[in-house]
């Protein structure tokens, strides 16, 4: 097999080539329904792990070196830019996402000098940019590896990490908009908590969301118009992490009146740790309006963490997809992979075959999920089983034209229209693999 150096750029080559360093299903420029597959799918690269993970596990060290052989530490991290963006040319990636920590060597004791570096490599960050015509999707602050939130960030019992959480947001916030991030990612790794025998659940969550305000007034004010995204996720590290699910996002941005600006962004493997599928959560995004970005990755179902595994799952990008089409596509967000090289897939030429893998499976989860909105039995089965609300009492119900006692008067006086039809999941589950298959 070819080594990295050698491989100069990453081809479309076709469903039936077999060369390994090439793309099948992903042709960047091909339009398809209107829109270049590039722009449907707006591919990013995640730094931390692809510039950064180096295979350390919880029972063994490094796999990996991306030292790139600077002792230096800020010529260490300028090499791993010049890396991300020679990566991003070769596999025609246009985006890329960032923790703050993750571009420049962040030192907890020494706030200022941390300050100072982090401008430098922003600075660095954007003549790159200019340089490989690459986008930044979204930048985030990393609040919860370091020691000081250990307890949370603006979660945390001590209104001081309140405050250095209030820092590092802040400086990630310019940096985003200064690099012309669309939209803000919040994860709150350690927002939740361990044991309720030490946590007022009720001050957490009222200080969480004057953060979350806070945030987006600030960034509004230096002119910031794209998505804030709270980033769903049940547990790990915490044992229960506040921004559980989807729908729980969505009750918290409800009561504390951040809809609107706040949305979020959807990690496949996030989902299946909170117990629901990676359609459920985007479905649930997308009917209460909040859909904006994905983090792409799988999980292993015999695993109960979050691995983040490259995404090949082509039913899981099918359904995913098809989300993302009927939401009316990415606007401010797009389609990060989350996801690292296994452990012992521990060359740069893995990092290439991985992206490869994920992008092909995403290019033809697009292809398929048109096919399907093309083929049209789905959807039409949909419409079809809901007929009984445009017209009759159905009607009425859906234009809030009855209320109880009519309804009651119409059951009595209605005994045998109760049959439902068949749900027919077989055959529907049938149709999906037709699609597929087809020629
Ligand atoms: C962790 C995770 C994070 C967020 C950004 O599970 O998904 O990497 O995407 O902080
Ligand atoms: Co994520």
């Amino acid at each position: 097999m070819k080594r990295y150096e050698e491989i100069k750029k990453v081809e479309y080559l076709g469903p039936n080539s077999k060369e390994p360093f090439a793309f099948k299903y992903y042709n960047p420029d091909e339009v398809i329904h209107g829109k270049k597959m590039r722009e449907h799918l707006k591919f990013a690269l995640s730094y931390w792990h692809t510039i950064n993970y180096s295979g350390t596990d919880m029972f063994g060290g490094d796999t990996e070196d991306k030292n790139f052989n600077e002792a230096d530490l800020m010529k260490r991290y300028k090499a791993k830019a010049d890396f991300a963006f020679d990566l991003m040319d070769k596999l025609s990636i246009d985006y890329y996402c960032f923790h703050d920590v993750d571009v420049y060597p962040y030192d907890p004791n020494d706030l200022k000098k941390s300050l100072k570096n982090f401008n430098e490599i922003v600075d660095y960050l954007e003549v790159l940019q200019k340089k490989h015509n690459k986008k930044l999707l979204w930048a985030t602050s990393n609040n919860f590896g370091d020691k000081a939130f250990m307890a949370g960030a603006a979660t945390s019992p001590n209104a001081d990490v309140f405050a250095l959480s209030a820092l590092k947001v802040k400086a990630t916030m310019d940096a985003n908009i200064r690099l012309g991030g669309t939209a803000y990612v919040f994860w709150g790794g350690r927002e939740g908590y361990d044991t309720l025998l030490n946590t007022d659940m009720g001050l957490e969550l009222d200080n969480i969301a004057k953060f979350f305000t806070m945030a987006r007034d600030y960034a509004r004010s230096k002119g910031f118009k794209g998505d804030f995204l709270l980033e769903p996720k049940p547990k790990e590290p915490t044992k229960h992490q506040y921004d559980f699910d989807v729908a729980t996002c969505c009750n918290f941005l409800r009561t504390y009146n951040l809809l609107g600006d706040f949305k979020v962004n959807i990690e496949a493997n996030h989902a299946t740790l909170a117990g629901h599928t990676f359609e459920h959560e985007l479905r649930t995004a997308r009917v209460n309006g909040v859909f904006s970005s994905i983090d792409a990755n799988q999980g292993d179902p015999m695993l109960g963490w979050d691995t983040d595994q490259f995404p090949t799952n082509i039913y899981d990008t099918i359904y995913c997809m098809y989300e993302v089409i009927k939401a009316g596509g990415f606007v401010n967000g797009g389609l990060n992979f989350d996801a690292k090289t296994r452990r012992q897939s521990n060359t740069f030429e893995d990092i290439l075959l991985a992206y490869i893998a994920g992008m092909d499976t995403f290019a033809l989860g697009l292809r398929l999920a048109y096919k399907l909105i093309d083929d049209g039995r789905i959807d039409e089965f949909v419409k079809n089983r809901y007929d009984s609300y445009n017209h009759g009492i159905g009607l009425k119900i859906k234009e809030n034209k009855t209320n109880l006692e009519e309804l009651a008067d119409y059951a009595l006086n209605n005994p045998n229209k109760v049959t439902v039809d068949s749900g027919r999941q077989e055959y529907l589950e049938s149709i999906i693999n037709n699609v597929i298959f087809e020629k």
